[in-house]
């Protein structure tokens, strides 16, 4: 019942510390097929319930004061899908925009999009490069879309601009610390995710935030992401404070 579910949210929250937030949560946004399937539907209404679960998780880290959300919402493997999957699948960020835009410039968020952009739909690119636009001068929460994002091949293209800077002579390879190369990924003005999300009960990471991953929290779930709802969401961010609380600055490693 959905007074029970609100129960459960606000005891949640009374638990959670709001000094000790993870500053940056990443999520893989898995499990919208299979839900689909266990309710007879076909594959895309799981991915128009998993934007449902999308809109009630940002609107929470935005409540909470996260600084940072990173989505993975398609990662270049995902081409391999049929291709009526693949093609509804590149309506969603421009049906998500059409209605929650406005919404998140008012909330003050900040848009942003990393992997390879150009092999998007050209209907795609223009509605996310609008929104880009239109939120970047935002100071609030930093909402990034990983799409066709893969971690390695986000590893090589930093590799490859290093190489030109070494190259040119503009950089000696003596100077390539982890630092440097941190600030040749695309998230190289972000701090790395303190909690990584995982549900629907795979244990992997899947080419997600290779690097960025090396000390983040993983947090995993059986339950699939159109049935991911606040509640779930808060008790991770619980059970991360409770895993800082206890090894916190000893044993970090
Ligand atoms: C489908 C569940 C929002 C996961 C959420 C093309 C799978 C809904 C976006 C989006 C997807 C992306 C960029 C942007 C604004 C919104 C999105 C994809 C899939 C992959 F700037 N939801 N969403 N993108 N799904």
């Amino acid at each position: 019942m959905n007074r029970d579910r609100e129960k459960r949210e606000s005891e949640l929250i009374k638990l959670i510390s709001a000094e000790k937030l993870p500053k940056h949560v990443a999520i893989i946004m898995d499990g919208n097929g299979r839900w689909a399937r266990k309710q007879g539907l076909p594959r895309i209404a799981g991915h128009r319930e998993g934007m449902n679960t999308l809109k009630e998780i940002i609107t929470c880290a935005n409540e909470l004061g996260i600084n940072v959300v990173t989505l993975y919402a398609f990662s270049t493997e995902n081409w391999k899908r049929p291709s009526w999957e693949v093609e509804f699948l590149m309506r969603l960020p421009e049906e998500y925009l059409k209605t929650e835009l406005q919404p998140l410039i008012e909330k003050n968020v900040v848009i942003r999009v990393m992997g390879d952009l150009e092999q998007l739909p050209a209907v795609t690119k223009r509605a996310i490069k609008n929104a880009l636009q239109a939120t970047k001068d935002n100071t609030g929460m930093i909402l990034n879309f990983a799409l066709n994002y893969g971690g390695r091949s986000e590893i090589l293209n930093a590799v490859k601009k290093i190489a030109e800077r070494v190259q040119e002579g503009a950089l000696k390879p003596e100077e390539i610390s982890e630092d440097l190369f941190t600030r040749y990924l695309y998230t190289g003005d972000l701090p790395d995710p303190d909690l990584l999300i995982r549900p629907s009960g795979e244990l992997r990471i899947s080419n997600f935030l290779l690097w960025q991953l090396a000390y983040t929290e993983l947090w995993f779930t059986t339950t699939l992401w159109p049935d991911f709802k606040k509640e779930h969401f808060l008790k991770a961010i619980l059970d991360y404070q409770e895993r800082e609380r206890r090894f916190g600055g000893i044993n970090k490693i």
